[in-house]
């Protein structure tokens, strides 16, 4: 068992320099408290940023740096100043966060930005490189650092890599835009497990992965070269003990030991029994919907002027990359609109907004958590939201009431919350009148439910299901895909083939022995590929029988006059040495007259897909439909289908991107058994990619050979990774 690696853009610990000495401060935001169970538990290793940049850090303290971060499990990747401005500033925070979060007209594509990402992103994976082995466990965060995946793969093929994004993954739309997105793309798939917080973002990312490098995904798992990447979701939780206990040590402290933020609470409270504290706090971020949430204020205090010196809105907006113009656009408003609004509205006895701007020790988090009546939060994206289940979690008498936006990731666990939308107004005006008046047995019963799932998938359980998941897709993964063609099990295949006496070879022919072609037609055998069949057909002892799902015709017109051995149609039809095809099933068709006008309206209703008609079977391609609408409509076609043809004997067959409805006693399997039994066989191999080549690998002998092509669940012994290597190993067969 190796080291598990943490890399992520700041490390757990920030590193200050006070006269000469290097401090080292836990940080504390939702990363650095998730990952500590799995960062203290075993040997692991957590390398980032230290926050210095090579500027500020003096080069007799470099040595004196790396000790106190081996201190705390850490190592350092060393940054220039113009390096943070170019990949933390520049492409992470002006290019990848506004449009990961749908900001389109905030994200600049600037080539230096993205230059300097790539460049920093490339000092990431070497220090992993450096500081790690093969048999360590790689575990990459957040948007930041999307390219090091498959950095490190390019240097460390088995090693097992997972990646997460803590925010939002937008919709194909919107990632399309951006220039790079290819490069973003494989990067990230150079890792075994992607994991976000959400369905949806995940959704996201699949579809992205179909449309823009079209590689082949089933459900979640995607096929890349000789690897399978799982795509998952794992909604981040917290530490939530930690916020519990300090509730609870907070709730039992005297008078005296109240913190001055405490006591201005209290004091407020005593003063004004009836009015409620509403809560919020974010970074200061214009995803958070800081300003939406006070102009919504404003609404709610015209609309119902009841409520006028009987609420409090206290925010909490936390200094962030104030570098970003963005950033200092948006304070400025905020700024402007709380002075505006406290300037109309205040009076003798009544603020109605305290606005902090500022960071605030944990202990005064607490302060405001638990003497808050009602929490407000209105991002109008966010990845998860870690603050609205701190909030939960702090409330010791189960009350309180959380209303939240439906664009934060945490929304889909925490239904129990009143969830709303931040561009409603109208709606949260009514929604906050509704928290101000929910009786609290209701407060009670909500909170109840939210806690329990809180406490339960809480943020070491997150990690560890991750880690779980990552190392159980990798043995997976290495478990159900069949064994990679190596040179040695050639050489051993090889060897049986020429000691062997009889052989039996059946060979399908799309996507086997010739790639795909969008129309079916084109896809005819090149000059190579006859010279190639012509060899193995002319070998003595040795019966070589194209196998496939085509018509008669085609297949007539193209290998008849060759005279090559061919059984079509799934094993409908059987011609040998350049006879007419005669049928090896008896198969009735009268179901097809039933069948063909269903296909006819999903051609209509599916741009892009068609139908081909065979003499007993009727196939619907969507090769060349949109990815994610064709696989949505086979879905749908699957499901008329099946309650079409009921018991009788038709089956469907779901191809690659084609869906093939043929008489059930009709498959490959069947049809080469029937050919093995014919003589004494010592050779059998069968090679084919498709779902309908599973007949054939499932039903001959254990002693057959069985290859499949391409990297999908299969029964198959061995696989190669595409045409062009399977015309390699055919070969072989053909050396005297
Ligand atoms: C990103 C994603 C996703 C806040 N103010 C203070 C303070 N905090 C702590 C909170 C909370 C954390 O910072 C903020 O976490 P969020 O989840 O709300 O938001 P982001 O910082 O935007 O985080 C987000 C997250 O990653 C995890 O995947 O949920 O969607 O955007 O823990 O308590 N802590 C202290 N003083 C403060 O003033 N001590």
């Amino acid at each position: 068992m190796g080291k598990t690696i943490i890399i992520s853009n700041r490390l757990p610990v920030q590193l200050q320099i006070s006269n000469g000495s290097i401090n080292a401060i836990p940080s504390v935001g939702g990363l650095a408290t998730g990952m500590k169970s799995v960062h203290s538990g075993g040997e692991s290793l957590w390398i980032g940023w230290s926050g210095l940049t090579d500027e500020d850090t003096p080069e007799e303290l470099e040595d004196d740096i790396d000790i106190a971060l081996k201190e705390h499990g850490c190592a350092k990747v060393k940054l220039n100043s113009d390096e943070i401005d170019g990949f933390y500033y520049g492409f992470s925070n002006r290019t990848i966060w506004p449009l990961f979060h749908y900001f389109l007209k905030y994200s600049e594509f600037e080539l230096n930005y993205w230059d300097t990402y790539k460049a920093v992103n490339q000092k990431f994976a070497d220090a992993i490189i450096e500081n790690s082995d093969e048999n360590d466990t790689i575990w990459v965060h957040d948007y930041q650092l999307m390219l090091v995946p498959q950095m490190v793969r390019e240097k460390r093929s088995d090693t097992t890599i997972g990646f997460f994004l803590h925010i939002p993954f937008p919709s194909f739309e919107i990632f399309r835009t951006l220039p790079w997105r290819e490069e973003i793309l494989e990067g990230l798939l150079g890792s075994d497990l992607i994991g976000f917080h959400t369905y949806d973002y995940e959704r996201h990312f699949l579809s992205s992965v179909r449309r823009l490098i079209g590689l082949e995904v089933s459900f979640n798992e995607i096929y890349l070269d000789n690897r399978v990447i799982n795509v998952d979701s794992f909604p981040m939780g917290i530490d939530y003990k930690k916020f519990r206990d300090a509730a609870i040590a907070h709730a039992s402290k005297s008078k005296e030991e109240r913190s001055d933020l405490q006591a201005r609470l209290d004091n407020h409270k005593a003063s004004a029994p009836d009015t409620k504290l509403i809560l919020s706090i974010d970074r200061l971020d214009y995803s958070k919907g800081i300003a939406k949430r006070i102009n919504a204020f404003e609404y709610f205090l015209n609309k119902y002027p009841e409520y006028k010196e009987k609420v409090r809105l206290i925010i909490l907006a936390v200094p962030s990359r104030s570098n970003v113009p963005q950033y200092q656009l948006l304070k400025r408003e905020v700024d402007e609109l709380v002075g505006r609004i406290n300037g109309e509205l205040s009076t003798v006895n009544w603020t109605p907004i305290w606005y902090f701007y500022r960071s605030l020790p944990f202990e005064s988090l607490i302060d405001l958590y638990t003497s808050s009546d009602i929490a407000w939060l209105t991002p109008l994206r966010d990845g998860m939201n870690l603050v609205a289940k701190e909030y939960i979690a702090t409330r010791t008498d189960k009350t309180g009431v959380l209303i939240l936006s439906e664009m934060a990731g945490s929304a889909y666990e925490m239904n129990e919350a009143l969830l709303i939308n931040p561009n409603n107004f109208e709606q949260q005006a009514d929604t906050l009148k509704q928290a101000f008046n929910m009786p609290l047995e209701e407060q009670v019963s909500r909170n109840t439910f939210l806690q329990k799932r809180l406490e339960r998938y809480n943020v070491e359980v997150w990690a560890n299901e991750f880690m779980n998941a990552l190392k159980e897709n990798r043995d997976l993964g290495k478990a159900f895909i069949s064994e990679k063609m190596s040179s040695e099990i050639l050489l051993s295949i090889e060897e049986a083939y020429s000691k062997s006496k009889k052989r039996l070879l059946f060979l399908d022919y799309d996507g086997t022995l010739a790639g795909f072609h969008k129309d079916p037609q084109q896809a005819s055998p090149d000059e190579e590929l006859y010279e190639l069949l012509d060899e193995l057909h002319e070998q003595e002892d040795t019966t070589v029988f194209l196998i496939s799902g085509r018509d008669k015709q085609t297949f007539g017109r193209w290998f008849l006059p060759k005279k090559y051995n061919m059984i079509v149609e799934h094993g409908v039809w059987i011609s040998r040495n350049g006879e007419e095809f005669k049928m090896l099933e008896q198969v009735k068709g009268d179901w097809m007259n039933k069948i063909r006008p269903v296909l006819e309206s999903f051609v209509d209703r599916t741009p892009g897909s068609f139908i081909e008609e065979k003499n007993y079977s009727l196939a619907w391609h969507y090769r060349n439909t949109d990815p994610d609408f064709g696989t949505k409509r086979a879905t749908e076609l699957n499901t008329v289908l099946r309650s079409l043809i009921g018991n009788d004997d038709i089956s469907v067959l779901n191809g690659n991107k084609v869906m093939e409805i043929k008489s059930s006693n009709v498959n490959k399997g069947r049809a080469a058994t029937r050919m093995l039994s014919e003589d004494d066989y010592d050779f059998v191999f069968a090679i084919g990619d498709d779902w309908t080549d599973e007949f054939m690998f499932q039903e001959l002998p254990d002693s057959a050979i069985t290859v499949k092509v391409g990297l999908k669940k299969t029964q198959a012994k061995y696989h190669v990774e595409n045409t062009a290597r399977v015309r390699q190993l055919l070969k072989r067969f053909t050396k005297p």
